[in-house]
């Protein structure tokens, strides 16, 4: 039975990233949300049997980082290769598996890197100048002066408020102007999605002007080498860019790159200039074709404030892991910010868990297996079709929600399945009529259900699938099964 349309194969391959992190702290909301989003349609992908690809990793050079390691009062390699073991920790305690963890400091990104600012070059899009202006290090950009806030004789960076430092220095300018019409036809084209945040470049891509993409060695030693003129480091924007394409083989392993580019790239709102304009330029201008999509969201709030370091309300990875792992991707995927800001509660965890996981997933998929298992312990039956039809609208409306990339309604759609076949097993009675095949179709009916949460619970998911005995398929194509029930597991505990 096709529980999903075949046309969705077309596309035999899938290449998802996250932006690489800075490694200059723990993983937050932010970052864990923004992996979470790329883990979830790789997992989606992978279920519909496409070879997938999922990209993540750590920005290691640049001023930034360079100051933290000092600040630390260590090296900078021996600094970023200690930061960055905590974003692998987090990613595998958050059930997050990634096919390449990227580290800007792996010499094949850094080879790849000088390759492609040395086509670039020969291309004609560099040439030699003089910058002055406000640089901002957190965000390790400069910005004009009216988009800094001005506080009695100090100007602030628009996003971090803290102080920006003017500078003043030789370098290499990147011909970004002469992209403008390209980038234009890309926005328009439907790069961006959620469109609403596409409307903020355009205004931004009227004046677009030449961006400066070298420092100086003595400035910025913490950085790789501009190939083309040896007193400078790359910016390490560029760097970090690269990296979509270093991490999937460019130019050392062309079979590997041409298979899975171009790649969808996940991203926070607040780095979409770099995505949507500079980066589809720098590509242009090595000959490479441009990011297929560039997929957006938004920011958390923490209890309803702004979420930031100085205000102390920074939530770390490890925070949200008072509750499992799972449980923190269906409540993060749930109420997350794609199209808007969202906000994050611990009471309102809480309530997800008990009204959603608990009372809904976790008793349905116990009630059926107790009494599976005591009367039916192997168990085989015929499908019930009104029942599977109204399954496969719920799985329609999931695979709608990712082609639209509105993650909080696939989580609907799953939940939706367990709350149908909760009402189905309770109007069939099967403890009263002893109707076995209502057993089997409830059975049938998790296993779909399970299949469908994977991308959200890929733990739970397998839990449930063991506890009746099948392994993870594909989600394409149901395959009627005899069902032998191993457990009747307790998948969300009541909380203590
Ligand atoms: O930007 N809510 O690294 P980063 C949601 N190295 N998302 C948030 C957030 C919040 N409150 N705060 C931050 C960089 N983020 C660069 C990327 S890619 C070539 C280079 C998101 O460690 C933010 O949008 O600052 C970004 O996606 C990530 O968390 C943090 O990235």
């Amino acid at each position: 039975m096709k529980l999903i349309g075949g046309e969705t194969l077309r596309e035999k391959t899938f290449f998802v990233t996250t932006p690489i992190y800075y490694p200059n702290g723990k993983p937050h909301i932010g970052s864990v949300y923004t992996t979470l989003l790329a883990d979830f349609l790789a997992r989606f992908n992978r279920l519909l049997g496409r070879e997938t690809f999922f990209l993540t990793g750590t920005d290691e050079h640049g001023l930034k980082l360079y100051r933290a390691a000092q600040k630390a009062g260590k090296q900078p390699k021996e600094y970023v290769d200690e930061m960055s073991q905590y974003f692998k920790d987090a990613w595998s305690k958050l059930n997050i598996e990634y096919d390449r963890f990227i580290r800007t400091t792996d010499p094949d990104h850094e080879e790849t890197v000088k390759y492609v600012v040395e086509r670039i070059y020969e291309n004609g899009y560099i040439y030699p100048g003089k910058y002055s202006g406000w640089y901002c290090v957190s965000c390790e950009t400069y910005y004009d002066e009216e988009e800094l806030i001005k506080e009695g004789d100090k100007y602030l960076c628009p996003i971090h408020r803290k102080p920006v430092e003017f500078m003043e220095e030789e370098t290499h300018f990147f011909k970004l102007s002469t992209f403008k019409n390209e980038i234009l036809k890309l926005i328009n084209n439907g790069l961006v999605q959620p469109e609403k945040y596409a409307k903020g470049l355009l205004a931004r891509l009227q004046n677009l002007q030449d961006i400066s993409m070298t420092r100086t060695k003595d400035r910025v030693p913490w950085g790789i080498e501009f190939p083309v003129d040896k007193r400078f480091t790359v910016y390490v924007w560029f760097d970090a860019l690269v990296n979509y394409i270093s991490g999937i083989g460019y130019p050392h392993d062309m079979g590997k790159f041409n298979k899975f580019w171009p790649a969808i790239h996940i991203i926070g709102k607040d780095i979409l200039w770099f995505h949507a304009v500079v980066w589809p330029a720098m590509l242009l201008a090595a000959g490479i074709k441009h990011p297929k999509k560039i997929l957006v969201h938004g920011f958390w709030t923490v209890e309803g404030v702004k979420m930031g370091k100085s205000l102390g309300n920074v939530i770390y990875y490890d925070d949200l892991l008072r509750y499992h792992p799972d449980v923190v991707r269906y409540y993060l995927l749930k109420n997350g910010p794609v199209d808007k800001d969202g906000n994050f509660s611990w009471n309102e965890l809480k309530e997800v868990y008990k009204n959603e996981l608990s009372n809904e997933i976790g008793n349905l998929v116990r009630r059926v297996t107790l009494f599976a298992k005591k009367n039916y312990p192997t168990i085989d039956g015929e499908l019930d079709e009104d029942l599977m039809n109204e399954l496969k609208n719920h799985i329609d409306k999931a695979k709608t929600s990712i082609e639209k990339f509105v993650p909080s309604q696939y989580t609907v759609a799953a939940l939706s399945i367990f709350k149908t076949i909760n009402r189905y097993f309770t109007e069939k009675e099967p403890w009263k009529t002893n109707d076995k095949n209502a057993v089997y179709n409830s059975l049938a009916s998790i296993e779909i259900g399970a299949l469908v949460l994977y991308p959200v619970m890929p733990e739970i998911s397998r839990k449930i699938l063991e506890s009746i005995g099948v392994d993870l398929t594909p989600l394409l194509e149901y395959q009627k099964k005899t069902f032998t029930i191993k457990d009747s597991p307790i998948l969300f505990p009541k909380l203590g």
